[in-house]
């Protein structure tokens, strides 16, 4: 990726490339109102991020004029924004592509993501499969909003450390018709811990606190929304049902919880994990700093670790985990590209379901299930600008 050849042939093509970001500073912070800029700390680690992956574009393959910029939802002017709610509403009509004998909840499009999601909850979090696994999930639907839906942007992401004092401050929850609408509708709950099926450990359980909404989200284009797999999570697991793959026509709730958010989404510990030193430091700094936390934030339908990809904000959630990976991966890609820790199950736990699948540390010659007939190996989800993957952050 360092050979001196190709940083020559390289250079004739860097003036080609005046559009993209990798040719100059990225346009960020003035212009740009609201939030916490990003600090000059975090900005070196994305400079370097820049800077070497534009060192390791070639002249053919993914070069600097295909390279596709995912850039954040502030960042996006307002039709951009609108054609992509727009797309996933079109993906929300059209029908799904699984067989649905597995899932009779499957109802549209948007549910193909959502079963595989659920399937492989136990072998894709808290494993060696957490981020090739997430990166390629993320890649499937940008290319279906781009080819069945008519997107022609890319994916963007949740900028959240620069929001991190008020999520409602972004225009990804700000409410209005451009965002992904805000919290849900205010309604009486209490603290609880919900199960985690699958895992050989019974009653597995995580605590979802309570936070200021807990009903249906009652502004922006979800508002009428409906949603049918899950949830899955639950206090008290139906065995007749126990991935939620039965039809359970419902809204698209949340439940803003803001104590997952203040001081902990922000940009001290985005810096935290990208000067990650290793790849088992990175995976603990982003599943304990970061994933979680996220996820907890927007509470409800986000929060269950099995169903989340209901509420569409889970992509631009998931952007902002695979850009921190990313910009880590990008101080050092001869290193890092490929560096993978962790286990082939949540934690390590046996399957109460698989009792074949092994426990022991993932392989990047693994395979992997995305759905659909896809099994790529785990290697094919880590670099973002080969296999067939063309892309970087802003
Ligand atoms: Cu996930």
């Amino acid at each position: 990726m360092h050979l001196l050849g190709n940083s020559v042939i390289i250079g004739v093509f860097a003036a080609l490339a005046s559009q993209s970001v990798l040719a100059g500073p990225v346009g960020r912070g003035s212009g740009h109102a609201g939030g916490i800029p990003m600090p000059l700390d975090f900005k070196r680690f994305e400079d370097a991020y820049h800077k070497n992956i534009r060192a390791s574009l070639g002249p053919r393959g993914c070069t600097r004029r295909s390279i596709a910029v995912r850039k954040s939802w502030d960042n996006l002017d307002d039709a951009t924004r609108a054609d992509y709610l727009r797309a996933v509403k079109c993906l929300a009509t059209k029908p799904p592509t699984m067989d649905t004998s597995l899932a009779p909840g499957a109802v549209n499009r948007l549910d193909d993501f959502t079963y595989i999601h659920i399937n492989q909850t136990n072998i894709i979090h808290q494993s060696g499969y957490l981020l090739p696994w997430h990166r390629l999930f993320l890649w499937q639907m940008e290319q279906a909003l781009r080819n069945e839906c008519g997107y022609k942007g890319h994916l963007p992401y949740w900028d959240v450390p620069r929001f991190s004092e008020d999520q409602t401050k972004s225009k990804v929850f700000d409410g209005s018709m451009t965002s992904f609408g805000g919290n849900g509708a205010p309604v009486p709950h209490k603290a609880h811990r919900v199960t985690l099926p699958g895992l050989v450990i019974r009653n597995f359980s995580l605590p979802m606190p309570a936070g200021t909404g807990g009903g249906c989200v009652t502004d922006g284009p979800f508002k009428e929304f409906t949603i049918s797999l899950g949830p899955v999570a639950k206090e008290v697991i139906d065995p007749a049902n126990k991935y939620g793959y039965q039809p359970n026509k419902r809204c698209l709730s949340r439940d803003f919880y803001d104590p997952a958010s203040k001081g902990v989404l922000t940009w001290a510990n985005a810096t935290t994990i990208v000067a990650s030193k290793n790849i088992k430091e990175l995976r603990n700094n982003i599943e304990d700093l970061w994933h979680l936390n996220s996820h907890t934030f927007v509470g409800r339908e986000a929060a269950d670790p099995f169903s989340t990809p209901n509420d569409p904000v889970f992509y631009l959630l998931h952007a902002q985990i695979d850009r921190l990976w990313a910009i880590w991966q990008g101080q050092d890609l001869q290193e890092r590209t490929y560096a993978i820790d962790g286990n082939r199950t949540f934690l390590g736990i046996a399957l109460d379901y698989a009792p074949n699948v092994p426990r022991s540390l993932a392989t990047i010659e693994d395979k992997m299930d995305m759905g659909l007939g896809w099994n790529p190996k785990t290697k094919e989800g880590m670099p973002a600008t080969e296999f067939g993957r063309c892309y970087v952050y802003e």
